[in-house]
Order: C-alpha cells, then structure tokens, then sequence
C-alpha cells in the first residue's frame, strides 16, 4: 500500500472521532424572506436551533443555540453596502431587543475554546449602541465589548478563548448599551471552535509514527 494512501486513510479515520483542526459555524439571524443559503444557520422566528452545521455543512458536533429574555422580534435594512466577510443577507437582518436577550450555545466540547465574531447593523440617525456580555463561560480578556450600530457597514467585534461553563454551555447578553440607546440587536455571528493544542500534537506524533513505520517496510 503506498504511503499517501495510508496517510490518507489514517487522516480519515482519526477526523472521524476527533477534529484537530478548527470548526467554523455561521448563524444569521433576521427576516425568514432574507436568509442565507449554504451552510448558514438561519434564526428567524424560531428562537432556537438544534444541532447547527459547520461551514462545510456537517453537525456532528451537535451544537445548540437558543434565544431567552427579552427578544423583540426581526426587521432589515436594504440601503447601506456592507464590508464584513458575511454575506448581504446575513448583514442586512437582524433580531431585536428592547432590554436583554440571551444567546445560549449548549453542547459544547469541554477541551475547545470558542470564538465570536459579531455584527450588528441598523439604518438610524439614533444612538444605537448594542452591549455584549459573556454571561456563561469564562474568558481572560474583558467579558463584554460595545459595538455601535448605527448605519454599520463593517465593524464586528470578537470575544477570543471562551471557555465553555461545566455545562457546556456559553451564554451571551444582548441589550441596549445604556438608557441612551435604548435598542440591541445581532445580524450575524460566527463561531470558530479551537482545539486544545495537545490533540493536536498526538496526532502529529500518531502521523509521524506511523510515516517512519510504513517507510522501514518498504524498505524493508
Ligand atoms: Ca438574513
Ligand atoms: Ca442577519
């Protein structure tokens, strides 16, 4: 058997149980008219969502989303051009708040860390400054970041190294920043979940192992 297909199929049969690189998850959240195709998650009127798929559209990871609190429903925009990586119909809907909602994501695996990349937009000559809050998993840095929306064509902000709670779950706040802004919103999230670098270095030593092994049998 030649060495690239061993390789091949090792590769294979260890993504199979445990994933050493990391998974990309996309959620928009808005109008059920103005969703996004592909492996975009769309929450719209339901306020969760059941083993959500990956960027390549695979959910054996089994991740869950669910809204609580305050959710105030879903509207759009259509005049402003945007500059984020999302796609249009990610960027120019969204969910609302008048107070706070809560963003829960449940089965987490326990040895990831997660990242959250957030937008938010709304067409308004307001102050609508949104305010993010780690509320469920720890973090090192600041557990909650202000964005604001007003007319955003392209700033996002992102938590790094969220740690999930015991329960394998993060939880995120939404609300207005203060009684001036009186409005939150959310129009699309990304989720980028992150190995422990030691899953990483047992498969490199498994590989390798498994390389030099092949190549004394062919010499051989
Ligand atoms: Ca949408
Ligand atoms: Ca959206």
């Amino acid at each position: 058997m030649k060495i690239s297909l061993c390789m091949s199929l090792l590769t294979c049969a260890f993504f199979q149980t445990c994933p050493l690189w990391a998974s990309v998850y996309y959620v928009d959240f808005g109008r059920s008219n103005i969703t996004t195709p592909g492996n975009w998650n769309n929450v719209t009127s339901a306020t969760s969502l059941t083993d959500i798929v990956d960027e390549n559209g695979v959910n054996t990871a089994g991740i869950d989303l669910a809204f609580g609190g305050n959710v105030g429903g879903s509207n759009n925009d259509s005049s402003l051009t945007y500059t984020t990586d999302f796609p249009d119909t990610a960027n120019r809907d969204f969910i609302y708040t008048t107070g706070t909602m809560t963003l829960t994501l449940s089965d987490l695996n326990p040895s990831q860390t997660y990242s959250l990349k957030l937008f938010a937009s709304r067409v308004t000559g307001d102050n609508r400054t949104t305010l993010f809050t780690i509320t469920n998993g720890t973090l090192n840095a600041s557990s909650n970041q202000s964005l604001f929306v007003s007319n955003n064509t392209g700033t996002t902000i992102t938590f790094t190294d969220v740690v999930p709670t015991a329960g394998n779950q993060i939880s995120l706040s939404i609300a207005p920043q203060d009684a001036a802004s009186n409005w939150g919103y959310i129009s699309a999230l990304e989720i980028t979940a992150i190995p422990e670098p030691r899953s990483f270095l047992l498969f490199i030593a498994g590989a390798g192992f498994v390389l030099i092994h092949l190549k004394r049998k062919r010499c051989a």
